[in-house]
């Protein structure tokens, strides 16, 4: 269960096929419980159980070829 969420704005997804490597790449940083990913907002979701340094889920982004606009 995650106990805690953050959220970032992912450019550069056009379809479900961008949604999936997404979450393909975001949910095997160490500590991730859960992905969620809009594609319509581009709005991602990481759900943990302690806070992940957001360095690692950009790169994670970025190695699935896609640019994190925003963090929050
Ligand atoms: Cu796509």
């Amino acid at each position: 269960m995650a106990t805690t969420t953050a959220t970032y704005t992912v450019k550069g997804m056009t379809c479900g096929h961008c949604v999936s490597s997404v979450k393909e790449e975001v949910g095997e940083v160490p500590g991730v419980t859960g992905v969620e990913v809009d594609l319509a907002s581009g709005l991602l979701t990481v759900g943990s159980e302690q806070p992940i340094e957001p360095g690692r889920i950009v790169a994670a982004v970025e190695g699935a070829g896609y640019t994190v606009e925003s963090t929050s």
